[in-house]
């Protein structure tokens, strides 16, 4: 049987192409005519399937998925979970490579069998030669210019398909013409941005463009698994918890956080929601800049937090840029695209000035250095000047969206000449620092893409200098006082946390095992899933309870509920004004309040920081047509539950848990319901197409530096806040997600 199998699909290359073939019958290619913009114009479609297949609705918008499978091979082949859908396609949608070889196509690729035929709308296609221009082969990274430039004309002119009939053919018609990832990157954000298609769940990078995510020793075992058993038997193939480093490496101890699937994936997709370049609908969304800012400071946070439990200092800032960098890393990813492996980057490495000419890349150490300097100029003068030569305030709450936009810089930007590029030209200048003249023809470092930049320490230490410059402006702003702190006549009288079966207050964390199905993004003969298993953090989920007297009459308040190590890494406790920075959000929410007393309880599984365990890990195909699972959907944007809670010690790390209730009436913003069905993890991402769902700044109350006689955070409290010590205690063992011990080495 698996001999037979062998034969029928032999694995062919074609001028680049990694394709599979099938076996083959003879077909024909047939003629008919569409109508665009008042054309008629005439059309050869290349047909696979013959008289007796099942036509599927060319309408559906789950067909967009089809486009997310195995990306880097050609439509024609074969799609879906059982290969059964043949795309119907215009022949002159074939790239020129195959135009002249249609007849070879129908002989290799055509009798399919229990075909499901999609037939093509063909369109008058607009011009893509600008984003065609980078090679399908190329590495593409949005922190370079040029190929920022690219990817927004791609995702534009996909925005701008005035129907989806249109849209969906145009993304036929560009697949096997643009670049796989930059493709996957700008469909992904016209998706995100287009009325017919925004309640769609985005398929997780990781299934797509698994060598972003694992090791690339797994490739040739699932290869080797799907050659050799049936999908019904296949094994999942498990990847080591240490496979990047060793205990020597004193770094390695938080590569579970670095190298954590989730945690990545959620920094694609937020710079998916975030794009910082394009039409000003695309990239103006309320308050990105000072979003920015806030995400990256709690992706800080956490990780800071990560370091102490595991006995680690806090991240040092890169600020001179002309010492050898301490941190190597060697990532031991392939990338499926370019065919190559990603570069590594050894310990004492400098940044250098880089200019390459293929990227139409030049930027010196210099450039940076000045901006950086404008920039903290700008903050120490309360004002910025715009392109225009004007003064503009940094306000006490516009400020820090002004200057988010200025120094990652997007396209909002007010003055990109004169304050540059600093923290996307940071990205480059580390992705770069192995070959910064591209005489080696060497890519870029993961550092320079979104999905696998927070694998790289160096990335936590560029992201603490471009945070300094942050809290620069931060601690600048008027301090609040007990008044603006305070909600009158309320007051938190009791918080408890509770772990199933647990004692109070006190935290669990241990490993878990789970299972990400590898068979959309690689190519596997036969088809069908091939299940990785790696490990990753989990804790017990958690119940706060929270007593609140009320002694007015009934009103609205807002919880915000955050969490910081207690004792510095000397075993000291900290000074305040040091452990405001370090405060993780943990949840917020509206609460009606009665009268008298309110007994709140909320489950961490409801966490406006978090999308639930099944978002990261689960097999989209198919999602939403179950009523359960449709709970699942879209919400892509936001930090993974397993990831909520830092990692313990075994006799536990000592952290405090801060509960507040500010007033309902002054953080609330007036706006209609989300469209959305999703419950949005909206702290870290906002809402879909509405205002961030609260007035205050974020962070808030610990986005300023407390007022002088608060020295503590016992002095900080106001009446409305209640404090309570947690322990998180951590045991060394691994569980499968029904919470039974697993072996998954
Ligand atoms: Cu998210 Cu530097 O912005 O990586």
């Amino acid at each position: 049987m698996e001999l037979r199998l062998l034969v029928v699909w032999g694995l062919l290359w074609l001028d680049g192409w990694l394709v599979q073939a099938q076996t083959f019958s003879s077909s024909n290619s047939e003629s008919s005519s569409f109508s665009w913009s008042g054309l008629n114009i005439p059309h050869n479609f290349l047909n696979l399937t013959g008289p007796k297949s099942n036509p599927i609705s060319f309408s559906n918008p789950k067909n967009l998925y089809l486009m997310f499978d195995r990306p880097t091979e050609p439509l024609f082949v074969p799609k879906g979970k059982d290969s059964k859908i043949v795309f119907k396609l215009p022949t002159d949608y074939l790239p020129s490579r195959f135009q002249s070889a249609v007849s070879e196509l129908i002989n290799r690729w055509s009798g399919v069998k229990n075909a499901q035929e999609l037939e093509v709308k063909p369109i008058k296609p607009p011009d893509i030669s600008f984003p065609q221009s980078l090679g399908r082969q190329e590495s593409f990274s949005p922190f370079i210019p040029h190929h920022r430039r690219m990817a927004t004309h791609l995702t534009e002119t996909l925005v701008g398909m005035r129907s989806f009939e249109d849209f969906f053919s145009m993304s036929v018609y560009c697949h096997d013409r643009i670049n796989p990832y930059m493709y996957a990157y700008a469909l992904s954000i016209a998706m995100i941005n287009r009325k017919d298609t925004q309640n769609l769940p985005l398929p997780p990078l990781s299934e797509v463009f698994p060598d972003r995510f694992m090791d690339s020793a797994v490739y040739a075992r699932c290869r080797r698994e799907a050659n050799v058993v049936g999908e019904g038997s296949r094994r999942p193939i498990v990847i080591p918890r240490d496979y990047t480093a060793s205990d020597l490496e004193i770094e390695h101890r938080i590569a579970y956080f670095r190298e954590d699937m989730g945690v990545n994936l959620m920094h694609w997709q937020w710079h998916l929601v975030y794009p910082n370049t394009g039409s000003i609908d695309l990239v103006n969304k309320n308050r990105r800049g000072e979003l920015f800012f806030y995400f990256h400071h709690q992706v800080l946070a956490r990780y800071n937090f990560e370091r102490l439990s595991n006995k680690l200092g806090r991240v040092k800032r890169l600020l001179n840029w002309r010492e050898p960098v301490e941190e190597g890393y060697f990532p031991k990813l392939d990338n499926v695209v370019s065919s190559r492996v990603w570069p590594q980057r050894h310990s004492g490495a400098f940044l250098r000035d880089v200019n390459r000419v293929l990227q139409r890349l030049k930027v010196d150490i210099q450039d940076m250095e000045r901006w950086r300097d404008r920039l903290y100029e700008a903050i120490h003068s309360g004002a910025i000047i715009n392109s225009r030569n004007e003064i503009v305030q940094l306000t006490e709450f516009e400020g820090i969206d002004i200057l988010g936009n200025l120094l990652e810089a997007s396209a909002l930007s007010l003055n990109p000449n004169y304050y540059g590029d600093l923290h996307n030209f940071g990205h480059v200048l580390m992705g770069y620092c192995h070959d910064p003249d591209g005489r080696h023809l060497e890519s870029f470092g993961v550092v320079a893409d979104f999905a696998t930049a927070m694998r790289d320490p160096i990335f936590y230490r560029w992201h603490a200098f471009v945070n300094g410059i942050f809290l620069e402006h931060k601690n600048l702003l008027p301090r609040y006082t007990v008044q603006r702190l305070g909600f009158d006549k309320v007051r938190v009288t009791g918080v408890e946390v509770i772990a199933k079966e647990s004692e109070r207050n006190t935290l669990f964390t241990f490993w878990q095992c789970s299972d990400v199905d590898t068979s959309r993004g690689i190519d596997f003969a036969p088809r069908g899933s091939v299940f990785v298993r790696f490990t990753h953090l989990q804790h017990l989920p958690f119940v706060t309870r929270i007593l609140i007297e009320n002694n007015g009459a009934p009103r609205l308040g807002t919880v915000r509920i955050f969490m910081a190590p207690k004792f510095d890494e000397r075993g000291l406790s900290m000074l305040f004004e040091d452990q405001k920075d370090l405060f993780i959000e943990i949840d917020k929410f509206a609460v009606q309040l009665n009268s008298g007393r309110n007994i709140i309880r909320r489950s961490s599984e409801e966490s406006s920081v978090t999308i639930p365990y099944q978002r990261s890990f689960r097999n989209l195909t198919g999602v939403g047509d179950k009523p359960e699972e449709a709970s699942y959907t879209f919400c892509g944007c936001g930090w993974p539950q397993h990831m909520l809670i830092p990692k313990g010690q075994a006799d536990g790390l000592p952290a405090e848990y801060f509960v507040m209730v500010s007033d309902g009436a002054q953080d609330k913003v007036d706006q209609p319901p989300s469209d959305n069905t999703c419950r949005p993890a909206h702290s870290y991402c906002g809402i879909q197409n509405r205002n961030y769902p609260d007035r205050r700044n974020m962070g808030y109350p610990f986005d300023r530096m407390p007022r002088v006689d608060a020295s503590t955070l016992r002095e900080f409290l106001t009446p409305n806040m209640g404090l309570i010590d947690v322990n998180i205690v951590h045991h060394e063992i691994t569980l499968d997600h029904k919470g039974q011990p697993m072996d998954c080495t």
